[in-house]
């Protein structure tokens, strides 16, 4: 395990290709999400995932009927996981997992965001109920911010060690990679500062270098 997710926020399919296959080796899984997806269509999902498995980032938010039908179109394209936002409820979110399930593919349910404002809505207690309905819903996992390191130890503290805790936020928000570890984040989620670099690879290790005695 190397404990990084690669964020791949690029938009044309050459770019994303050569950064995946460059970095393979230091990261454990790639994200994609509607900025890639919308520049290249559905299908660089299954290329990606004979590099990596793939994470869908589409923050799911609907209700369960629309959510089962974008969650189908996820697992049949061959992405690994999906993830999804917590705030619709239960119905949504349990619907969410019960179609990972057939499919045995994974759910993240994203319990508070990294930006300045992701703690506006997004509360202390708001945060720590989204994150138990998670785990009373089967959920593979949380997402939860690199850049409040303290909440990510929070919310560890709410799923128990059964769970998996997504973090982004690191490097170009101004997380640190080994806090977010130390907090208790399985996997720390890193877009810009990898794909961005002027060698992607080196990055890649560097973060993996400096997580790797805290997992
Ligand atoms: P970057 O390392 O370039 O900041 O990218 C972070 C990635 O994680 C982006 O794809 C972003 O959409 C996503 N993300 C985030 O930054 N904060 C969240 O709370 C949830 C996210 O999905």
């Amino acid at each position: 395990k190397n404990g990084v997710i690669l964020a791949l926020d690029v938009t044309d399919e050459k770019s994303a290709l050569t950064i995946s296959r460059d970095v393979a080796d230091f990261i454990d899984a790639i994200k994609i999400g509607y900025p890639l997806v919308l520049g290249t269509g559905l299908s660089i999902a299954e290329k990606l995932s004979r590099i990596a498995p793939v994470i869908a980032d589409f923050k799911v938010a609907d209700i369960p009927n629309t959510d089962r039908l974008i969650c189908e179109h996820v697992f049949e394209a061959g992405c690994d996981a999906v993830i999804v936002q917590g705030f619709t409820g239960p119905d949504s979110l349990f619907e969410c997992v019960k179609t990972a399930d057939d499919y045995k593919k994974k759910v993240f349910v994203v319990a508070e965001m990294s930006h300045p404002g992701g703690d506006h809505f997004f509360t202390d207690g708001v945060s720590k109920e989204i994150a138990a309905m998670a785990k009373k819903s089967g959920a593979f996992g949380i997402v939860a911010p690199a850049t409040r390191p303290e909440r990510v130890k929070e919310l560890r503290g709410v799923i128990g060690n059964s769970m998996k805790i997504i973090s982004p936020g690191v490097g170009a928000q101004g997380g640190s990679a080994a806090d977010t570890i130390k907090a208790g984040a399985d996997w720390v989620i890193v877009g810009r500062s990898i794909y961005g670099a002027k060698n992607p690879k080196e990055e890649a290790e560097k973060i993996k270098k400096e997580i790797e005695k805290y997992i």
